[in-house]
């Protein structure tokens, strides 16, 4: 292992001309993180070199956090609250309880039931409500203004398996700078955690 990551990106950015550049550095975090796997290096964002961009793997499918049509849009028409800035956390082992704790640009942790200064919402808690039905989402979505500009904390935290087998994947969807990307991640043990930095 070369690099010290957690996650792999998948899919493809989109609309590459339509925003900053976005830097992108995947971090460990403590609390018995399992040994990354290897990933793949970002691609650049030139706006030069992306006519593939739209090449799009189906139509939108719900609830897996990837933007599958590649229309820069994560899981559109499938119910959730967008915004120009979102990140999506998604994992199919239903009674796993993860948590997406993002921290936005002011250093503030975007919270269910409340917009932060920087405009984020984050509606879903799951798999704690009723609202999941099994279709563990947790969404955190600009609501207000415009997307603030600096380092974007996402942190992946396995609070509990729940009689879940690990290792539980989830799906994390960014859209951010113009640009909407998936990564997998995988989390083993209880409270390990991974964290995804992003800055546009
Ligand atoms: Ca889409
Ligand atoms: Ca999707």
């Amino acid at each position: 292992m070369t690099r010290p990551v957690g996650a792999r990106p998948r899919g493809r950015p989109t609309r590459p001309n339509a925003g900053p550049a976005l830097v992108l550095c995947l971090l460990l975090a403590a609390c018995g993180a399992k040994q990354a796997r290897p990933a793949a290096a970002p691609e650049p964002e030139d706006g030069a070199s992306l006519a593939s961009a739209a090449i799009a793997t189906g139509p939108e499918a719900c609830g897996n956090a990837i933007d599958d049509n590649q229309n820069g849009l994560i899981d559109e028409g499938c119910g959730l609250a967008l915004g120009l800035v979102q990140f999506l956390a998604g994992w199919s082992a239903a009674k796993a309880d993860v948590d997406l704790r993002v921290v936005d640009p002011n250093g503030d942790l975007i919270e269910v039931g409340r917009v932060a200064r920087s405009g984020l919402t984050k509606d879903r808690d799951c798999p704690g409500r009723s609202e999941c039905q099994g279709k563990n989402l947790e969404n955190v979505y600009l609501a207000e203004g415009e997307p603030l500009k600096g380092e974007y904390r996402l942190r992946l935290r396995l609070e509990s398996l729940g009689g879940e087998t690990p290792p539980i994947h989830v799906t994390l969807g960014a859209r951010l700078g113009g640009t909407s990307r998936s990564y997998d991640v995988e989390l083993e043990t209880p409270e390990s955690e991974r964290e995804i930095r992003l800055k546009f």
